[in-house]
């Protein structure tokens, strides 16, 4: 088992439903730790790059949108395999199809608004860690 770090969002439905504690009880609750948080207002800019992957896709506008549209938390989380078990506990990207107990099951309110962000592989969290966390702003 390696020690990794993943990148994770508290999106807009959650802050602005004052989620950020219930959310973080689940993260601490399942081992990871919170070695890096903050709350921000992502720009159109960031949005855009930090969602490029989905630039095609026809959901891709209101992505933006929604990222932009209230405070978001972002963090670097840390713990055993912690990019696949943040998966697990977020669960599904659709809430409906998502396990009980999970982030997304208990919290998110739709496909598109479903509270949550964590990184899908390592190698992407680190990409998304740069993005928005100097090396200095995470205390492991
Ligand atoms: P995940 O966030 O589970 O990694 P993803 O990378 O496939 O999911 O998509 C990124 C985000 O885009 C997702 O959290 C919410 C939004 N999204 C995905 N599919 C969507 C859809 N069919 N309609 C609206 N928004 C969608
Ligand atoms: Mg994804």
């Amino acid at each position: 088992m390696a020690i990794e770090r993943t990148f994770s969002i508290i999106k807009p439905d959650a802050t602005d439903r004052n989620l950020t504690g219930a959310i973080n009880a689940v993260i601490e609750q399942a081992g990871l730790r919170i070695v890096a948080q903050k709350r921000i207002r992502m720009s159109r800019a960031e949005a855009e790059t930090f969602y490029a992957v989905h630039k095609a896709r026809p959901f891709f506008g209101e992505l933006v949108e929604m990222m932009t549209s209230a405070p978001v938390v972002v963090q670097v989380l840390e713990g055993e395999n912690a990019v696949a078990k943040y998966r697990e506990i977020m669960g599904a990207t659709n809430p409906d199809s998502a396990a009980p107990g999970t982030i997304r099951k208990q919290f998110a309110k739709s496909i598109g608004e479903n509270s949550v962000h964590g990184s899908d592989s390592v190698e992407n969290a680190a990409i998304e860690i740069a993005q928005f966390f100097s090396g200095n702003e995470i205390v492991g």
